[in-house]
């Protein structure tokens, strides 16, 4: 089981989409470990977006993730990194496939609606980042075993 740090960004919820996109993920068969509506901060931004740090899109990228409020979910199942980066769709959304989150409903890269974590190391940093420990529930479904084969 791995787990990943999903951001629903702020003009996914701006655009009423918060339903539309949860509803993805769990049809799509990740168990949810965390959920919360917050207002991230310029300083919560900078340390999320550091490796961005000094490229040309960084100062309007934290603009854009502080401008209205997100829902930020720690979602978990086998490969749950790649599977919701896959939900998700490409970074551009030029070149993301219909049926992807951003394929669907976006069209510009610095408007591309839901953040997800890249790579295990990531996913970690960034779930520390946005949520205490005891903000995250260990939990079971009963349909887990028509979802997992583990
Ligand atoms: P995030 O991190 O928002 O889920 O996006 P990705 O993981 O898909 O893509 P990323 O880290 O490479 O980019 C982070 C963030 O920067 C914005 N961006 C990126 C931008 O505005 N212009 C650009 O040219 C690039 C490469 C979009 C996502």
């Amino acid at each position: 089981m791995e787990r990943t740090l999903i951001i629903i960004k702020p003009d996914a919820v701006q655009r009423a989409l918060i339903g539309e996109i949860v509803r993805r993920f769990e049809l799509r068969g990740l168990r949810i470990a965390g959920m919360k509506f917050m207002q991230i901060s310029r300083e919560l931004a900078a340390e999320h977006y550091k490796e961005h740090k000094g490229k040309p899109f960084y100062e309007g990228l934290l603009d854009y993730i502080t401008a209205a409020p997100v829902v930020v979910m720690a979602l978990e199942g086998t490969d749950a990194i790649e599977i919701a980066r896959s939900t998700i769709g490409a970074t551009k959304p030029i070149d993301s496939s219909p049926g992807s989150i951003r394929g669907d409903f976006g069209v510009e890269v610095g408007r591309n609606l839901v953040h997800g974590s890249d790579k295990p190391a990531s996913a970690e940093r960034e779930l520390n980042l946005f949520f205490s420990p005891d903000e995250l529930i260990d939990w079971s479904r009963d349909l887990d075993r028509w979802v997992f084969e583990g």
